[in-house]
């Protein structure tokens, strides 16, 4: 091989070994091989090569031109290659590493109990509903049979908003989601309502915002009896006490008729829940009230149903044995820290909760 051929062959696989990456590899092929490349600058003056010399010129550029493809087609697959371990070794994940620590955050626990609560009614078939916190009076009170003169409607009750017209009022309860239910889609229905409610009452265990879930079951044929095994297999899975006494008590809401309240058994005096003799008043229930249903242009003919109501915070501090309703709302880490949840442990109950 002539020597100026010999310069192109040493200086490309110098400048091959050279190349780190794909685009210096690039580089290197079009400096040989492109349009102005060395070893096609000597193909083109190929023409201008005395005849006797053409043949052996020709055949040497033609060898060399193929082993010059060769070798910049072997290092391109090799960095390839090794771009792609780099690559797999970079992503590399250990399955077998611990979790993240708890300074990554916890779940509140109202949002546990939330999550709780989803989880037990979700087994039951229940979906979930959610509304705005804004509502109008229809929706808030009318169509859920509160009378005119009921005291949940005075301004010392109610956040009412300034509005032309129409009064806006921070909805009091979750209950006008269900009256948004009942008129969007027809029975039979099974909804719990998680979300925040308001009302003007503060002192240690009132706050102006709270969270609650209430319930709502319609279909056919629905009895008093649905609504007791329901609720009384709610609080046993809640509770996590499978012999927890339950008390259904006559009482009065003008949605539902009859009304009842539900106890739990507890020991006052040390605060123990599911023994003890004592009664302790748990959350609200009834069948819906026949002008509801007829408010929201189901037939109560045809339809019954009931519905039930609760506090989240209060049946999250009767839970874990949380003393003081205010630390709920001050975001203090340190409370946190102590009653907060594993956000990577889910409430389910195949894991019970
Ligand atoms: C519709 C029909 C009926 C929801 C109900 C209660 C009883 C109740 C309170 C418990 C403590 C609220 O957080 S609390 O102050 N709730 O006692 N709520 S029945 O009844 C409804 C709701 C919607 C359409």
């Amino acid at each position: 091989m002539s020597d100026d051929l010999q310069t192109i062959q040493a200086d490309t696989e110098t400048a091959l070994a050279a190349a780190s990456d794909l685009r210096a590899w690039d580089a290197v092929r079009v400096a040989v091989l492109g349009k102005n490349g060395t070893l096609t600058q000597k193909l083109k003056e190929l023409a201008a090569v005395p005849p006797e010399q053409k043949r052996e010129r020709g055949a040497a550029l033609n060898r060399l031109k193929d082993s010059l493809a060769a070798v910049i087609e072997a290092r391109r697959t090799a960095l390839e290659e090794a771009a792609l371990d780099a690559r797999l070794s970079a992503e590399r994940m250990d399955v077998t590493l611990p979790p993240p620590p708890r300074s990554t955050g916890l779940i509140h626990p109202i949002s546990r109990t939330a999550e709780e609560m989803a989880a037990i009614f979700g087994a039951m078939g229940f979906a979930i509903a959610e509304g705005p916190d804004v509502e109008d009076d229809w929706r808030n009170f009318g169509a859920l049979n509160i009378p005119a003169h009921h005291s949940a409607r005075e301004d010392m009750d109610t956040f009412y908003l300034a509005a032309e017209g129409r009064r806006p009022v921070l909805r009091t309860h979750t209950s006008p989601v269900q009256i948004r239910t009942m008129l969007g889609q027809e029975p039979p229905i099974r909804v719990i309502v998680p979300g925040r409610t308001y009302r003007a009452d503060h002192d240690a265990t009132h706050s102006p915002m709270f969270h609650q879930v209430e319930g709502l079951v319609i279909d056919r044929d629905i009895t008093l009896g649905h609504l007791k095994g329901c609720l009384i297999d709610f609080l046993r899975a809640f509770f996590g006490i499978t012999t927890l006494p339950v008390r259904f008590r006559a009482s009065y809401f003008p949605f539902t008729e009859p009304s009842m309240e539900v106890d739990i058994g507890w020991n006052r005096r040390t605060g123990e829940l599911g023994s003890g003799g004592d009664w302790l008043e748990i959350l609200g229930s009834g069948m819906v009230h026949a002008k509801v249903l007829a408010n929201c242009g189901i037939d109560p003919r045809v339809w019954q149903g009931f519905a039930f109501g609760m506090g989240i915070e209060r049946v999250t501090m009767l839970k874990h044995g949380i003393p003081d309703l205010r630390p709920f709302y001050d975001s203090d880490l340190r409370w946190l820290r102590h009653y907060g949840f594993n956000p990577l442990a889910p409430a389910t109950l195949h894991e019970g909760v």
